[in-house]
């Protein structure tokens, strides 16, 4: 995609968002026509600024007046209904339709009247209780409320943009501005590099060696809406969002510390300094460097500094002062796994699922096309209301599959299921249905809100059935959005390895499900196994591999562990020797 139709279809988002409020309905018209243009704008080959009105028109899923919308842009870098919308729902008020219970309508209602326009201006009115005298909410609406943001953290400047609001943002960010000629190296640093779930602000580095141009297009870019900072080294905006990014320019020569100490994190950057210091040397954003005479002993590229101090490369995702410079000092990183580590995608759905986005074939062709070596297809099981299959669906589909192997001489495709575990642990179908696939993930997509002890067992209890391949998503959290349900994690642990199931990581980064910090801990138990999944309901989301390696890596997860990047004979062996029904 080109940084255009990125920039594009990041407008249409917003025009999307900002709609819901003005309709008053997440799912009205209009809101649905831009969430569909947007999706035609991300795959499209083509580049927007090259498309006519009618060029626009033609394609599947833009109309007249989004394409109107998309020409105005490419033409005059800017969209007046968006400027408009913008101006009567400033950021604050927009930010309330993040909060869980706080639908569009009801956000105009708290500002026409009691002209709450902001979180704090939210908590301020729950505090004095005004909520519950309003028509359609109450007193436990008003609880409800208080306690989602409570737990999404929203509040004051402590709040953190979920990662997957801010990854697109950097990404965007180091594509539009790596294509300016001054910029010599561009990387996204920080917490967004470590891969952390959330983010505070983006950090983003240039090496250049002719900065100010770079600044300029900074801070006028289409997504600035604030300038917090224009200086010649570094600048701040504000995104139309609301997310604040830092852009430092510093000389390609000082790439490497600059990328080193803007990464941190800070427990890391001190545990790094510290065994410069006890080499008499000093370690700083500008370089490695002899502390008597100021020789520069380092400083082009993170390598070198790491050579230096004697430590192997330690990979972004590792660097929070879990033990991790100790471990590169005596050579015992995890083998961590790369996407070309991961020869197989054991969760993926088809339209046959309720929720399924893309056609069976075209899954298949996808899977295919990224050289996957086996597959799963894992539609959702019948106790999954609307979205699960029917046993004659399920038939149906697997004579479909059936007939489909040959096309993929070069790809292992396994008929299995996405199974409901229910509040005991209990799943879809019976046995002997269940002994007809070839595969089976099973996930909890209900009672979220039982005990740990409760849920412990229906884990455990679904672990134990011989037709169980893996856990999916294991706490069902949804980053910034919900809070996974409580378990005994070392209780499941323990039983996921002595029952030969897998944990999935599941790839969606609103999931990231195992959290790291849960894999950090599952790792060290003796014979656990790890799958890192996709989950994918349309062909585009196949791409969302990189996201749950990168999980598992800042889990310290080594690639052993994980039964998808075994060849595909040893992973066969493995998924069939525990479905002994
Ligand atoms: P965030 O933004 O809260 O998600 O987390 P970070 O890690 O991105 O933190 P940020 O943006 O405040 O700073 C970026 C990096 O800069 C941080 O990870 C390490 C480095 N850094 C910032 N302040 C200090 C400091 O006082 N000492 C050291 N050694 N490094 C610092
Ligand atoms: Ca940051
Ligand atoms: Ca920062
Ligand atoms: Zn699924």
């Amino acid at each position: 995609m080109t940084g255009t139709n990125q920039e594009v279809a990041r407008l249409l988002q917003e025009l999307a968002d900002l709609t819901k409020l003005e309709d008053g309905s997440p799912q009205s018209f209009r809101v649905r026509a831009y969430e569909k243009a947007v999706d035609a704008v991300k795959e499209l080959p083509a580049n927007v600024a090259d498309m006519s009105v009618a060029d626009l028109v033609a394609v599947d899923g833009i109309g007249k007046s989004t394409a109107t919308k998309i020409r105005e842009y490419v033409d005059t870098g800017g969209i007046a209904k968006l400027d408009g919308l913008r101006a009567t729902y400033p950021p604050e008020l927009v930010e309330l339709t993040r909060i869980p219970g706080l639908g569009p309508k009801t956000v105009i209602l708290l500002r026409d009247q009691l002209g709450v326009g902001s979180v704090d201006q939210l908590r301020a009115a729950i505090e004095s209780h005004q909520l519950r005298d309003l028509p359609g909410l109450g007193a436990r609406s008003e609880e409800k409320i208080a306690r989602s943001i409570e737990r999404l953290g929203l509040a004051g400047k402590d709040r953190r943009t979920p990662i997957i609001e801010a990854m697109p943002v950097a990404i965007e960010l180091v594509a539009t501005l790596g294509a300016l000629p001054q910029v010599r190296r561009i990387e996204y640093c920080g917490s967004l590099r470590r891969f952390r779930e959330t983010i505070g602000d983006i950090d983003i580095l240039v090496a250049s060696n002719d900065p100010e141009p770079i600044m300029d297009a900074f801070v006028s870019l289409p997504m600035a809406r604030d300038v917090l900072g224009h200086g010649s080294t570094k600048s701040a905006i504000v995104t139309s969002g609301g997310l604040q990014v830092d852009l430092r320019v510093v000389s390609p020569a000082q790439f490497g510390a600059a990328v080193l100490y803007f990464t941190g994190s800070v427990v890391h950057n001190v545990e790094l300094r510290q065994r410069a210091i006890e080499q008499g040397w000093t370690l700083n954003e500008y370089s490695l460097s002899d502390a008597a005479t100021e020789a520069v002993i380092a400083s082009r590229t993170e390598k070198s500094i790491y050579a230096a101090l004697g430590l192997r490369e330690i990979p972004p995702e590792l660097r929070e002062g879990h033990g991790e410079v100790e471990a590169a000092a005596t050579g015992t990183l995890p083998r961590l796994a790369t996407e070309s580590d991961i020869r197989g995608d054991l969760h993926v759905h088809s339209t046959w699922s309720g929720d399924g986005r893309s056609e069976l074939l075209d899954m298949l062709e996808a899977a295919a096309a990224g050289g996957l070596e086996y597959v799963a297809i894992t539609e959702h099981g019948e106790d999954l209301a609307i979205n699960g299959l029917s046993r004659d669906e399920v038939r149906e589909e697997r004579a479909l599959i059936n007939e489909y192997r040959d096309r993929f001489p070069d790809m292992v495709i396994l008929h299995g299921a996405e199974l409901n575990i229910g509040p005991d642990g209990d799943l879809d179908y019976d046995d002997d249905f269940l002994r007809e696939y070839d595969w089976c993930v099973a996930s909890v997509h209900s009672q979220f809100e039982l005990s740990a002890e409760r849920q412990t067992e229906r884990l455990i209890r679904a672990m134990t059935h011989p037709a169980v391949n893996a856990i999916g998503h294991l706490t069902g959290r949804m980053i910034g959005r919900r809070p996974g349900i409580d378990i005994d994690a070392d209780a499941v642990f323990a039983a996921a390895a002595a029952t030969g199931t897998a944990l999935e990581i599941n790839c969606h980064l609103d999931r990231l499900d195992v959290p790291a910090d849960l894999l950090r801990r599952a790792r060290t138990v003796e014979g656990i196994r790890f799958v890192i999944s996709t989950d994918s309901h349309h062909t585009k989301e196949f791409g969302n591999l990189k996201w749950g390696v990168k999980n598992a890596r800042r889990g310290w997860v080594d690639k052993r562990q994980v039964v998808n990047t075994w060849p595909a004979e040893r992973f066969l062996k493995w998924a069939a020797a525990k479905r002994t029904l």
